[in-house]
């Protein structure tokens, strides 16, 4: 269990490090067809880490679609972890976090360092 949680620590630092570097999409695969935007899900949403909460709390997203995490430029540690750790960020102070959703689903994730910091991303 540590060792896991360690290395999915180290896989989302290196994406963490890969997506700083420049080319964008690839956590998981892009499907670079967006397909049907459907009028209440985007392609494209920013969920800003504030006041210990995710705003917005739930996202509604297509599939195929991005989410960007942003941190607030404050000294308070925050992260952004799912179930699936190649999802998750490392836990920090300042910088972003980058997710393409290509699977269908509710994602539920929180901030493992302050309960009541949760959200979803609900991918259709
Ligand atoms: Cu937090």
């Amino acid at each position: 269990m540590r060792r896991s949680l360690a290395w999915g620590l180290a896989t989302a630092l290196a994406v963490a490090v890969v997506l700083s570097c420049g080319t964008g999409s690839g956590l998981i695969g892009i499907s670079t067809s967006g397909g049907g935007g459907n009028d209440s899900t985007s392609l494209q949403v920013t969920v800003h880490i504030q006041n210990f909460a995710f705003n917005p709390t739930v996202v509604n997203l297509s599939r195929g679609g991005v989410v960007i995490w942003v941190w607030p430029t404050d000294t308070v540690l925050h992260n952004v972890t799912f179930s699936d750790p190649a999802l998750s960020s490392p836990t920090q102070a300042i910088g972003t976090h980058t997710v393409v959703f290509t699977d269908q689903g509710t994602f539920n994730y929180r901030c493992t360092l302050h309960s009541g910091m949760n959200g979803s991303i609900v991918v259709r």
